[in-house]
């Protein structure tokens, strides 16, 4: 039988004298690995007498408790030591700005629906919202365009093939007008509120997409007048241009859904070879452009929205979404909007970050 004593003063010498971490490790597996001679000494356990064992086995147990304690300092001290090199020589700068991520864009239609959201807001509307997919007395018959009527061949209407749960036919809907209609049913007057979204008319080419987006107005009360339409308008255009230079031509036309029914137009000049709003266009090198429709809302309109049209007026107003933010931003091409491609988006849209709007959330205030 070995003297333990002697095996553990020269493992211990070993273990202390030991350099780096693959010396110990190789120490580790000569003395306590599976064909260790400490770990042999262990298997002479198993054939001795019971006695035998009981007189050995301390010593052999106490030797490779000792030689194991004194690899696990000495690895401890290895892995201290490295540490405080890395330590050393390593250097990190917190104060350094984090690398740049790709961020996303608000996309034009969404900004300005968002800015039109929050003028209109000041001036006490709601914002209305409602199915894209309609039947056609909401967004027809209601509107004051009776099956027989020619206005319904005005609109080039996307129509679904099965017929109404309630009758008449399914549609995507032409306008956003079916949603004021329905709030109108649901809340009475009076009401102040915009409906914006997307409609959708069988139509393509480079100034119309078969989809596109509209915000139509609506106001009920007593004694509402023309007066008020044209407050409401050019208000609503002097804060969305961001200029007082707002000049407004009334122009009379005819909506089924308003009577009367007045077609706004703004003036607008030639500067650099672009058109520039502003001034009156019957000024010499001015124009006048179209940009909206509107009127009072027609009698017949408000007594299918469930109203008395007796006690009840108001007035109503439709514009394009795309086509404010083409004029506001300067986009010349409204296929652009649905292209989709973000090389478009990175250039036209907006940080979702460095400015308020409903659609970077509320906390992009702060
Ligand atoms: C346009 C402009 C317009 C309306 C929309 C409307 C809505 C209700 C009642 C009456 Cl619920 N009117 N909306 C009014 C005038 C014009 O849109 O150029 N449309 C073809």
């Amino acid at each position: 039988m070995p003297d333990t004593a002697v095996i553990e003063q020269e493992a211990l010498a070993r273990i202390r004298a030991s350099e780096d971490a693959a010396a110990l490790e190789a120490l580790r597996v000569e003395y306590l690995g599976k064909q260790g001679s400490i770990s042999a000494l262990m298997k002479t356990l198993g054939a001795m007498t019971p006695e035998e064992r009981q007189q050995k086995a301390p010593a052999i147990q106490q030797l490779r408790g000792s030689v194991a304690d004194a690899i696990a300092a000495r690895k401890a001290a290895f892995d201290s030591a490295a540490l405080e090199e890395r330590l050393a020589s390593e250097t990190l700068d917190l104060t350094l700005p984090a690398p740049a991520t790709a961020r996303g864009s608000v996309h034009p239609v969404s900004q300005v629906m968002d800015e039109l959201s929050e003028i209109f807001a000041d001036l006490g509307f709601a914002v209305a919202t409602g199915p894209e997919i309609e039947d056609d007395w909401y967004n027809f018959t209601a509107l004051n365009m009776p099956e027989s009527h020619p206005a319904r061949a005005m609109h080039d209407t996307f129509y679904f093939p099965d017929p109404a749960p309630k009758g008449g036919r399914m549609l995507l809907r032409t306008h956003t007008s079916p949603v004021q209609v329905r709030t109108m049913l649901a809340d009475g007057a009076p009401l102040r509120i915009i409906a914006p979204g997307r409609v959708y008319r069988s139509d393509s080419d480079a100034t119309h997409t078969p989809m596109f987006h509209q915000i139509e107005g609506l106001v009920i009360d007593r004694d509402i007048h023309l007066g008020h339409l044209k407050w409401t308008l050019e208000t609503f255009l002097k804060a969305f241009f961001e200029t007082e230079d707002i000049v407004l031509r009334l122009r009379p036309s005819y909506f089924p859904f308003t009577e009367p029914s007045v077609e706004v137009d703004v003036g607008f000049e030639i500067v650099d070879g672009k058109r520039v709003l502003g001034g009156s266009g019957d000024a010499p090198g001015h124009g006048w452009m179209e940009l909206l429709g509107s009127g009072m809302v027609n009698r017949r309109v408000i007594e299918m929205s469930g109203l008395d049209p007796d006690e009840w007026q108001g007035f109503a107003f439709g514009v394009g979404v795309d086509r404010l933010a083409m004029l506001k931003y300067g986009m010349d091409d409204l296929r652009a909007f649905f292209d989709g491609d973000v090389r478009w988006l990175q250039h036209y849209g907006f940080s979702a970050f460095d400015q308020p709007t409903l659609s970077a959330g509320v906390g992009a205030r702060a």
